[in-house]
């Protein structure tokens, strides 16, 4: 009950863990690729910058967002949607970085999806009590492709539900390095983060950063 005190291993938990059927969480697999990430992401941010985007009710969302890739998520009072073009700059988005593509590919292999190729990643910034509601992933074409979720900095409580948005969501702690894949029976399921608590990460300062890679076209 107390080796964590000794031996540092409170968070770590098993390193594969099943969250749904189709949906694995891999603790820490960006190990290996963050010293060529974290550059890379910083250079697209400066090319597309974070944005406070309106939903299509007329809210701002407290996540701030970009995208690189092909295509980008985007919304506004219009709707959702995945366009070429960054409204704001006007130019396309940042392409994928390799380091990107090789990280999104590899968990996807890992959690039994190979050949995933995403076109699209959306990059989410959270700062302290930035959250994002239940929602469904649902603007992309084709949905036998998996999603792949990258956590950097700060931890947050991601919330997974089930096929309907009543369904009662589970609580999971991601923390710096740690991927989500998800696909198949669980594609369309609901999920959430829950307002990011204040922190300061070695890496990343008082933020939160999630990549989330997909097919969308
Ligand atoms: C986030 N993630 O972790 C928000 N969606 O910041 C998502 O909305 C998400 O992590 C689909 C699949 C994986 C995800
Ligand atoms: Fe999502």
């Amino acid at each position: 009950m107390t080796a964590d005190l000794f031996d540092g291993t409170a968070d770590v938990g098993p390193a594969e863990q099943a969250i749904a059927e189709g949906a694995i969480l891999l603790r820490g697999f960006v190990r290996p690729f963050e010293h060529d990430l974290l550059p890379a992401l910083h250079a697209a941010i400066e090319q597309s910058p974070f944005r406070h985007m309106q939903t299509p009710g007329g809210h701002q969302m407290s996540v701030a967002m970009t995208n690189c890739g092909a295509v980008g998520w985007i919304t506004d009072r219009s709707g959702y949607r995945y366009d070429a073009t960054d409204p704001q700059t006007g130019q396309a988005w940042p392409a994928m970085p390799d380091v990107f593509l090789l990280l999104a590919r590899q968990a996807a292999t890992r959690a039994g999806f190979g050949g995933f190729v995403p076109d699209a990643c959306l990059i989410n910034r959270y700062e302290p009590g930035a959250r994002m509601s239940l929602h469904q992933d649902r603007d992309e074409r084709d949905f036998s492709a998996p999603i792949v979720s990258v956590s950097l900095g700060l931890p947050a409580i991601f919330l997974f539900g089930g096929p309907k948005r009543a369904d009662k969501p589970l609580r999971y702690r991601l923390q710096h390095g740690d991927v989500v894949v998800w696909g198949g029976p669980s594609r369309l399921f609901f999920h959430g983060v829950a307002p990011l608590a204040d922190g300061d990460h070695a890496a990343l300062g008082r933020k939160r950063i999630n990549l989330t890679f997909r097919k969308a076209r």
